[in-house]
């Protein structure tokens, strides 16, 4: 299986799937997925603080002073620090109890909320990890197609982000997403996507 898929969504989007490491991307934002805390922790978290530098925690502190912790499924946006990406998107995914706690629900804010606030930054590329499937236990094949339906459909509005990149770190998380898109493509065909030859 090809490391990049390129797949053009109607007329003028584009989604990626990618494996890699979300802290060397370019996009406009860079998405993290967080805990309500915002004060950092492992998996994608963790590196996104190492990478970006403490001026990140600093910024996550204030908010935090004047907001209170960040709800699961909301998103609040930062300075990218020492990050390529001029923005990170906070987001606090759903923890996995079994799917009886509107877990599915809640995953679909954050990529909703997270895309709202990149609107509101005037991004036209955002980055994301696959929020939730790492220490919070989501199962990663219904995470994967909830996460690709909820994006999809919001590149179909006419927006400012045209890209959205989908940073999967490992195999088996590429992989549920690369599957995820062609059922996707299957069960929906009015969201017209389309796998871009130029895929690698
Ligand atoms: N780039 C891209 N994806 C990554 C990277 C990276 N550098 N590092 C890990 N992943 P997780 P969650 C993948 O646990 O499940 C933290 O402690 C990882 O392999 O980072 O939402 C927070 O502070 C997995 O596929 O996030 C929270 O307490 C995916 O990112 C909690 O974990 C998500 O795994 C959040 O848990």
């Amino acid at each position: 299986m090809p490391s990049t898929l390129r797949y053009r969504i109607g007329a003028e989007a584009t989604l990626e799937l990618v494996m890699g490491d979300i802290t060397h991307e370019s996009t406009d934002a860079i998405v993290n997925a967080a805990n309500s805390s915002l004060l950092g922790g492992g998996g994608v978290d963790g590196a996104i603080h190492r990478a970006a530098g403490p001026g990140l925690l600093a910024e996550c502190k204030k908010i935090r002073e004047q907001r209170g912790p960040l709800p699961q499924g909301k998103a609040v946006t930062t300075a990218g620090g020492h990050l390529k990406a001029r923005y990170v998107i906070h987001t606090v995914g759903p923890i996995w109890q079994g799917g009886h706690v509107n877990e599915p629900q809640i995953l679909e804010s954050c990529y909703c909320n997270c895309l709202e606030e990149a609107e509101r930054s005037a991004c036209a590329s955002v980055s994301f990890p696959s929020v939730s499937t790492g220490a919070f236990g989501y199962p990663v094949i219904p995470a994967a197609q909830i996460a690709l339906r909820t994006v999809v459909d919001i590149l179909h509005r006419p927006k400012s982000v045209r890209l959205v990149r989908f940073v999967l770190f490992d195999q088996n998380s590429f992989t549920a997403y690369a599957r995820a898109a062609e059922k996707l493509g299957r069960d929906f065909p009015h969201y017209q996507i389309a796998l871009d030859s130029t895929s690698s």
